[in-house]
């Protein structure tokens, strides 16, 4: 199992403002308010896309933002919404908000909301109301979520390369795939795993190149057989020998013996034998290679020849992967549904909130902190340089019993109200 992973800066759209204007009409010297609503902002949404397949576009663009809402204008007209920012990512990426979990992406085309943009403010066209005739009040857009997101996608291969070093693993790899990893003529040039996507007839293998294994690696001899996690769940094992071998069956028989020692989840996978370099030699010292090999492996191991430097052969063991790890897939889908088990349930965070209609009063240091989802809400929307506007949010806390629990708690005239836990907001108390 790979891990790739990514941090990006994720900024929901800001929400108009409200318009603050009244209706003329010829011989009416004011008409009513008629200011229209901000605009909704942009969302940031993610999408699961199967033809992605990395995260490394977010090393280079990192900064992740929405459309912000247009203000709302006259004759009640709402502003423009703020456009969605949709970003892909591979199946199997998971969002995180610090430990959060906020999606966690099991199938393609599964999308989810990461940060919602903050909603339009009200134009003054609502707040039209007996006791306020001329309403010179509107409300700010509300801001959208910001914050720095963590992306994480574990990546299982469909393919592991085993053998000896040396055998031509990396070489293989660099030959079927986009993977540009190092080659060499000496043991142990690969010293940390490799990952390649192959594209065969119409599909395609992700394939992982761990460093090579040698007698006595589950002793922790060589490199040891620590690399071999990278590979426990893959669909199928490529083991490739090098047609230079003095005794491939031997060669062969080794490095299965340091398979099973690892796992037998691991040495139960379905395997395809290569015969490497087979450029290197002529035909018929090549087939008795393959000849000594299935001697002494199982019958249902195929046991081919390839040249990567060439590219003969290469194909052909692409597509003997191919039908073997679709095969044992295949076969993992059927025990999954008959265990009834709830396989790939997509978990997608971030429901649409409902405003919470609670709220909290205390005091701390000598102010009074209001918390609440709603009335935080409101507190946001309001412009505090508008004496109107501050107004308006008296009227709401006063309908909302804040204020008679404010009064309760001690507040005087003059005191500091401070709405949510930051801190962002306040006013000073007065009673009319
Ligand atoms: N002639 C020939 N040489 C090859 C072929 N494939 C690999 N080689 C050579 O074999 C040597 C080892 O190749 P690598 O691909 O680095 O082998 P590896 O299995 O990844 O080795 P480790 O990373 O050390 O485990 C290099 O010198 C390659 O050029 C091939 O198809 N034909
Ligand atoms: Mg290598």
């Amino acid at each position: 199992m790979f891990v790739d992973s990514a941090t990006v800066f994720v900024r929901a759209g800001r929400g108009g403002d409200g318009r603050v204007s009244f209706r003329t009409e010829k011989y009416v010297e004011k008409g009513g308010p008629d200011g229209g609503d901000g605009g909704r902002g942009g969302n940031v949404v993610f999408v699961a896309d199967q033809n992605t397949s990395t995260l490394v576009d977010f090393r280079i663009h990192r900064d992740l933002s929405a459309g912000n809402g247009q203000p709302g204008s006259m004759r009640r007209r709402h502003g423009k919404n703020g456009d969605d920012l949709r970003i892909k990512v591979p199946v199997g990426t998971q969002i995180y908000r610090d430990d959060e979990l906020l999606a966690d992406f099991t199938e393609a085309a599964q999308t989810a909301i990461v940060a919602k943009g903050g909603d339009g403010g009200f134009g003054n066209a609502h707040f039209k109301s007996s006791t306020r005739q001329a309403p010179r009040v509107a409300e700010l857009g509300e801001k959208g979520d910001e914050f720095e997101a963590k992306l994480e996608l574990k990546l299982i291969a469909d393919v592991g390369l085993v053998g000896f070093p040396n055998a031509g693993k990396s070489t293989f790899l660099s030959v079927v795939s986009n993977a540009r990893p190092e080659i060499a003529d000496y043991a142990f040039t690969t010293l940390t795993p490799n990952l390649g996507v192959a594209d065969i007839d119409d599909t395609s293998l992700l394939i992982a190149d761990i460093p090579g294994l040698i007698e006595g690696a589950s002793e922790g001899k060589g490199l040891g057989d620590a690399f071999l996690k990278h590979i426990e769940r893959t669909g199928a094992i490529l083991h490739l020998i090098d047609a230079y071998s003095d005794d491939p069956a031997k060669s062969y028989e080794t490095i299965r013996h340091e398979l099973e020692s690892y796992s037998s989840k691991l040495s139960g996978l379905p395997e395809v034998v290569v015969i490497s370099k087979a450029d290197g030699l002529d035909d018929e010292m090549i087939a008795a290679q393959q000849q000594a090999v299935r001697a002494v492996a199982p019958s249902s191991t195929r046991v081919m020849a390839m040249s990567s430097s060439a590219k003969r052969g290469t194909a052909e063991v692409l597509r003997e992967l191919a039908r073997k790890v679709h095969e044992l897939r295949r076969q993992q889908a059927a025990i999954d549904e008959e265990g009834g088990e709830e396989s790939a349930v997509p978990r997608i965070a971030l429901s649409d909130a409902q405003l919470d209609q609670k709220w909290h009063v205390t005091k701390e240091e000598g102010r009074y902190v209001v918390t609440g989802r709603k009335i935080e809400k409101f507190a946001a929307r309001t412009d505090y340089s508008n004496p109107h506007s501050v107004n308006r949010l008296r009227d709401i806390i006063k309908k909302m019993g804040i204020t008679h629990q404010l009064v309760r708690s001690g507040v005087e005239n003059d005191d500091i109200v401070v709405f949510g836990k930051r801190g962002d907001y306040q006013m000073r108390f007065t009673e009319e």
